[in-house]
């Protein structure tokens, strides 16, 4: 297969992946049968001197045959592609990995709140780092995330991990991933969110099992030594004060 696709970067990408190019070669064929078809018709029912132009109301078993056929080929390709999705599905949704750690995701406009637990790797404690546009996560360990949003609708998108989730504000939405590759990913919004949307953009940062616990420790030695908690729950509304082009990093709170 053609490398079209970004990196696959979690232990989910390639499933999704599978699915994508199974619906492409699906669609695909039946895009090149139907223009062929299409065209075909064209020319064989062009006009011509001599020959009246006929009405065709479908009416005829023959003719019924054309729509039915085709429509009980598509249903089959439909039920190959949720037998095949359904697994997947299951994997990402349904099952529930014992995870090395939570993280809390809060969109706004035009930012990401990115909070880390801190050593105790429990969220609403002292120790939590909350970030502007920057999450560190280790390698190789399964990660929760709590989605939310602080005003209107978001989604959060990460493109090598293959996720993507919306956020809806009042709302909290679990889910998991577990990233494979160390490197720095984009943190995007999937909703199209006010006039700023296009730059609201944090990073993902996947570091090395060993990197992840040294990150952890310089982050909590530059932290204040009474770093207040996340908010429980989120203010209706963002800050007047939010930046339009909100930094790729840097702390908000710790
Ligand atoms: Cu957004």
């Amino acid at each position: 297969m053609p490398d079209w696709l970004p990196v696959a970067a979690s232990t989910y990408a390639k499933d999704i992946d599978g699915l994508i190019w199974l619906i492409t070669a699906i669609v695909g064929v039946w895009f090149v049968i139907a223009e062929v078809v299409l065209f075909y018709l064209i020319f064989r029912y062009r006009r011509r001197a001599g020959v009246k132009p006929e009405y065709v109301d479908g009416s005829r078993k023959k003719q019924i045959a054309w729509i039915l056929v085709p429509c009980a080929a598509i249903l089959a390709c439909d039920l190959v592609i949720d037998a095949a999705s359904a697994r997947v599905w299951d994997e990402m949704k349904l099952t529930n990995p014992k995870p090395h750690m939570t993280v809390r995701v809060d969109g706004r406009q035009w930012a990401w709140d990115l909070t880390n637990p801190g050593p105790d790797r429990v969220l609403d404690t002292s120790d939590d780092i909350t970030l502007l546009n920057e999450l560190h996560v280790p390698a190789g360990e399964v990660v929760r995330f709590e989605l939310r949003s602080r005003d209107t609708l978001h989604s959060l998108w990460v493109p090598e991990l293959r996720l993507k989730q919306d956020a809806v504000p009042g709302r909290t939405f679990r889910g998991w991933f577990e990233a494979t590759r160390p490197g720095e990913y984009g943190i995007l919004c999937a909703e199209l969110c006010g006039v700023a949307h296009g730059v609201m953009k944090g990073t993902l940062i996947v570091h090395e099992s060993s990197g992840y616990e040294n990150w952890l420790r310089s982050a909590q030695a530059q932290a204040p030594a009474a770093a207040a908690p996340a908010p429980a729950t989120a203010p209706a509304t963002a800050p007047a004060t939010v930046p339009a082009t909100a930094p790729a990093g840097g702390s908000v709170a710790r």
